[in-house]
């Protein structure tokens, strides 16, 4: 009979969760009791609710989820937790550990990925706690997790405890007296039973396999990531789409050397084959499964921006949403306000948070938003609490499936009907740490300082006049939490925005992000890197990015 040990630790500087969860390198998590530590700190924080719980473990794959999935074994049962449901060889999306947390109305769930972060002994690795709601933990509950971190002095766990989980079944431990049960899943089961509920599957799958005349092929790219099991079954088995319209479907520990990130720059191999191929529709997931990015025949590329609107607008089209309705829409400050003209349209309100999931669930969970997304490749609805990269791509194939036309034509219907918001990202990975520090502490001056607002600023020869700007701050309207310092924005009379950031998801460095949105009625089909360049000509001569970063260029353009 296995036995609780208790075992002495002493605390690690800097475990505290960013944008996603906790992210650091592989190397890192190597550390002796760096895991077990952050893993107990979780448990601690959700304390007096953990003895005889249930809770979801889950990863996307990447190295070092497997011995993580047996140490949070191990802890959960040292502390009391009656049982786990741990995804077959400790694989499941996080859109899935979302799903699977609610259908089994669990104390929550443990995610173990970096998401889009690259993966292998020498890159990256995180550890995110997801609540009863299915969503990641609010800042209160971090913050907590944070603070135990800093003052844990031992953690539990049952060493001896054996236990496989590469088949599927039920295993029963006798610990101490009580009963511990762990129950390996298949990973994909549950979520394709929530997707066949929300969607008219057999009409994709007749689209898909080209019956009722109109044929249209598609190429679907896992980057070997999590969702190559799901993308298997979803697409080849439930839809019928023939074998070779995906791709890099197989979870792989490093996603092959790739950048798991779905994005022009790391996902250049679809648009490439969809671009020379015979393909009317293009997807690609990252590392865990919940972002998405959607091209069209001769990798006609959607601004995740443009997504969340023209799915929002097509709602309709999907059983889910026909039979509940569509109570609110939302999207966070930096992306384009895109989905604003269709709220205002359908007569809905519409929210915008901070950046980050976790601001969208209390909405969801109060009744008041429907489908939210961000410009990072992040879709979804309150089907779940976390985005969610595969039911984005379904909702998009339900959506032309019901309209029969192209992406290309969609999107350009839409920007006819609505108008267009330009949009362009630019991130400046992995730069020093202290000069974007000094950078952000900069610009926040000149742009809060009294004579900004009402100042003209000229680039490329186009002048635009300051309308406002700050650095974002967000109140919950559910439970009147406060997020502040969320980014600096500088917005112009003519709705056009300039937002700045550092990203909260890189595990070194500094990542700066820079935001550039701006409206048109009319002149809606234009380059958007044309058309953005004297605002981003602004943003860099008014934050002088170049000389604190030591870049004349961003890594990766959006
Ligand atoms: C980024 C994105 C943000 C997203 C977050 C997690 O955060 O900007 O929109 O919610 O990643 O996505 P940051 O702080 O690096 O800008 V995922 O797919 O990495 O869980
Ligand atoms: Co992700």
């Amino acid at each position: 009979m296995p036995g609780i040990v208790t075992v002495n630790t002493s605390p690690y500087e800097g475990q505290k969760p960013g944008t996603s969860g906790l992210r650091k390198k592989v190397k890192v998590f190597l550390q002796e009791n760096y895991t077990e530590n952050f893993v107990q700190s979780i448990l601690d924080a959700n304390k007096g609710a953990v003895a005889g719980s249930t809770l979801v473990v889950g990863g996307d794959g990447r190295y070092l989820v497997k011995e993580v999935v047996d140490k949070i074994i191990k802890i959960c049962a040292g502390n009391g937790v009656s049982r786990l449901l741990v995804g077959q060889n400790g694989i499941l999306s996080t859109p899935a550990v979302s799903c699977i947390i609610r259908k089994y109305k669990t104390l929550g769930g443990i995610v173990l990925t970096a998401s889009h972060n690259p993966g292998g002994i020498d890159n990256d690795f995180g550890i995110k706690f997801n609540c009863a709601n299915g969503g990641p933990a609010p800042d209160a509950t971090t913050n907590q997790i944070h603070a135990l971190t800093t003052q844990i002095s031992q953690y539990k766990t049952v060493p001896d405890l054996v236990c496989p989980i590469d088949k599927c079944g039920v295993q029963k431990f006798d610990v101490e007296g009580q009963t511990f049960t762990v129950e390996v899943i298949d990973p994909v089961d549950d979520y394709l039973a929530l997707m066949r509920e929300i969607f008219d599957l057999p009409a994709i799958g007749r689209l898909l396999r080209g019956e009722g005349g109109r044929k249209f092929n598609v190429l679907i790219d896992g980057m070997n990531g999590v969702t190559g099991p799901y993308i298997q079954r979803i697409f080849v088995q439930e839809l019928g789409a023939p074998p070779t319209s995906v791709r890099r479907v197989t979870p792989l520990e490093d996603f092959g050397g790739a950048h798991p990130d779905p994005n022009l720059t790391y996902a250049a191999e679809l648009v490439e084959e969809v671009r020379s191929g015979d393909y009317d529709f293009g997807a690609a997931f990252d590392g865990d499964g919940d972002r998405n990015m959607i091209i069209g025949r001769n990798a006609f590329f959607v601004t995740p921006s443009d997504s969340l609107a023209v799915l929002a607008a097509g709602a309709a089209a999907v059983p889910y949403f026909r039979s509940r309705g569509v109570a609110g829409l939302a999207r966070s400050m930096p992306t384009a306000a895109a989905a604003d003209r269709v709220a205002k349209e359908l007569g809905l309100p519409v929210f915008e948070v901070p950046t980050g999931w976790k601001y969208f669930g209390n909405l969801m969970d109060a009744g008041r938003l429907s489908i939210c997304g961000e410009e990072s490749f992040g879709t979804g609805s309150d089907h779940v609490r976390e985005k969610d990269g595969i039911w984005a791509a379904l909702f998009w194939l339900q959506v032309l499936a019901a309209s029969g036309l192209s992406v290309e034509d969609t999107m350009k219907e839409h920007w006819r009907k609505f108008g267009r918001n330009y949009f362009t990202r630019y991130d400046y990975e992995e730069c020093a740490s202290a000069p974007c520090a000094e950078m952000m502490l900069s610009l926040e001056r000149t742009i809060t300082a009294p004579g900004f607002a009402g100042s003209v600023l000229t680039g490329q020869g186009k002048a635009y006049t300051v309308a406002a700007a700050d650095d974002f701050s967000y109140m919950d309207p559910v439970d009147h939490s406060v997020a502040m310092k969320q980014g600096l924005r500088i917005i112009f009379t003519d709705g056009s925005r300039i937002v700045m950031r550092l990203s909260g998801t890189g595990s070194s460095g500094a990542t700066v992000r820079l935001y550039i949105d701006s409206y048109e009625l009319t002149d809606v089909l234009g380059d958007a890197q044309d058309m953005l360049r004297p605002l981003v000509d602004i943003a860099l001569q008014l934050s002088d990015l170049p000389r604190y970063t030591g870049r004349a260029a961003p890594t990766v353009i959006t």
